[in-house]
């Protein structure tokens, strides 16, 4: 095979993800979950590379600009965040979860220092009331995590709920209130928490609209480096997207197309 040394050397250079499989059974898995792990996907290059841009964001971050805050709007600070938005192995995940025609709709760093206090249950929304367009955010989770320090956790099958309005400050709160005689709406069975655990390079795939918390960071723990990108089927106002007119209207190769509201 007569493969040009260079361009394959920029592949592997820029590869994202290790090899994975989503087929028919992951499928099931995550719309039945509302989430779906993959440990230690990220190449690491990508590990590198993002530990690097998200340094850098959790730096200036320090100075804070209200209304256009670089943990939020991550990657119009950085090129190499911005990169991933448009990266063919990004989209082709994306497109395996939600379909062919699809939005980007935000990248927000979650970088959580030793002692971070977390975050309480809640859950995100869109087309609320029509599951034909969804949302799903992809979490790298770049150095991973234990459940005990700034864990994930969630309800598996509390997306087909499709209620935004879930909050909770602890796990015996969610238990008490949105969860008590809740079941599975597939299975029948309660719901319950469940407890995530990740190793360096885990890449989350979750349903916009599951029942989500994090636990906090010990104190004496490193950062939890982590970046998350969201991506929808266009059809219905987005609450949480986040881009700049001046971002939407930037030349991003392999982006075109992608980040039109509808
Ligand atoms: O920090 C995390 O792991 C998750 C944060 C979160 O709830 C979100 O981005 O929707
Ligand atoms: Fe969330």
């Amino acid at each position: 095979m007569s493969q040009n040394p260079v361009k394959a050397c920029l592949d592997r250079r820029d590869s994202l993800f290790h090899e994975y499989t989503f087929g028919e059974q992951e499928r099931k898995t995550l719309d039945s979950d509302g989430h779906f792990v993959f440990p230690g996907l990220l190449t690491s290059i990508a590990q590198e590379n993002l530990t690097r841009s998200l340094s850098y964001i959790h730096e200036l971050s320090r100075t804070s600009k209200e209304g256009h805050e670089p943990n939020r709007f991550s990657a119009e600070y950085d090129i190499y965040l911005e990169s991933l938005i448009a990266h063919p192995q990004m989209l082709k995940l994306a497109r395996q979860v939600l379909g062919e025609d699809i939005r980007y709709d935000h990248c927000v760093s979650l970088n959580r220092p030793g002692g971070n206090r977390g975050i309480g249950w809640h859950s995100h929304g869109y087309s609320d009331d029509d599951p034909r367009l969804g949302f799903v955010r992809i979490f790298f989770y770049v150095n991973g995590f234990e459940p005990d320090d700034g864990g994930l956790k969630a309800v598996p099958g509390s997306h087909l709920y499709r209620d935004t309005r879930i909050h909770a400050q602890t796990d015996e709160d969610l238990q008490e209130s949105w969860l008590a005689g809740r079941t599975h709406p597939e299975t029948g069975d309660p719901l319950e928490i469940q407890t995530l655990s990740a190793p360096p390079g885990t890449v989350a795939l979750m349903w916009t609209h599951a029942a989500h918390g994090v636990n906090p960071r010990k104190p004496d723990s490193d950062t939890r480096w982590c970046v998350v990108y969201a991506y929808r089927n266009p059809g219905r106002p987005s609450g949480a997207r986040w881009i700049t007119p001046e971002f939407e209207r930037k030349s991003i190769p392999g982006a075109e197309g992608l980040m039109a509201l509808y």
